[in-house]
């Protein structure tokens, strides 16, 4: 088994909780369009682009639009999301999330983030985690959303690792799809029905070490 030498973190349901920020963004939207917007069907956004969001959402809604009214609404459900964000600080880091990261640092392991999101600077600053992060990747850099591997593949080169040297810690399908097809290990974080594609998967960062990984990865 490869040495870990790379570690690259999904941002929203990985190290902070800002899928219900989402989640409420969007409902209030789809409620402003006339339809119920579920948490069963916001689901189906995690690790999704915003536009590519707006239209799963508009298809649940049975709307479509031209795209100059989509771009709308898009901008309109991120200025609430924003205003949602901007009060954040580091209670809302998930559990084992900081004191994970402060081992990679400690035993030299590369930290890249890997977010779809153009807010990740945002969130990062406001709970103090940008420090953590040798380089960081998000939706401001990338041509092409997750499942392809280009946010993870930019991560890897900009620490100069290799993929094979590489962990992805993701919480959405699509993500762990990117990770494989990137040729990187993957952990799931959250439940083994939904990230079967996964490595190893584990409820949260709680209580993860890098040997307790290592251990992991080598019986699978
Ligand atoms: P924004 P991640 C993703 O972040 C979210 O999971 C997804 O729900 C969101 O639509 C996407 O970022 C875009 O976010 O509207 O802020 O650009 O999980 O890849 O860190
Ligand atoms: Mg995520």
């Amino acid at each position: 088994m490869s040495e870990i030498k790379a570690c690259l973190f999904d941002l929203d349901g990985v190290l902070v909780d800002t899928a219900k920020y989402h989640y409420i963004a969007w409902r209030e939207l789809a409620e402003e369009l006339g339809f119920q917007f579920t948490e069963q069907d916001n689901e189906r956004l995690k690790g999704v682009s915003r536009a590519a969001s707006l239209n799963i959402l508009l298809e649940i809604g049975g709307i479509e639009l031209p795209e100059a009214e989509k771009a709308r609404l898009a901008e309109q459900k991120n200025n609430r999301y924003v205003e949602y964000i901007a009060k954040m600080d580091s209670s809302e880091i998930l559990p084992g999330a900081l004191d994970f990261l402060k081992e990679c640092r400690s035993r030299g392991i590369k930290v890249a983030l890997g977010s779809a999101s153009k807010n990740a600077m945002t969130i990062l600053n406001n709970t103090g985690l940008t420090p953590y992060f040798d380089a960081i990747i998000d939706g401001t850099h990338t041509s092409a959303a997750k499942p392809d591997p280009e946010v993870f593949l930019l991560g890897a080169q900009a620490l100069s690792a290799e993929p094979a040297h590489c962990v992805v810690f993701e919480d959405a399908e699509a993500g762990i799809l990117a990770a494989t097809r990137a040729g990187m290990r993957s952990v799931g974080i959250g439940s083994p029905e939904t990230l079967s594609g996964a490595n190893i998967v584990v409820p949260s960062l709680a209580g993860i070490t890098v040997s307790r990984l290592q251990e992991s990865f080598a019986s699978v």
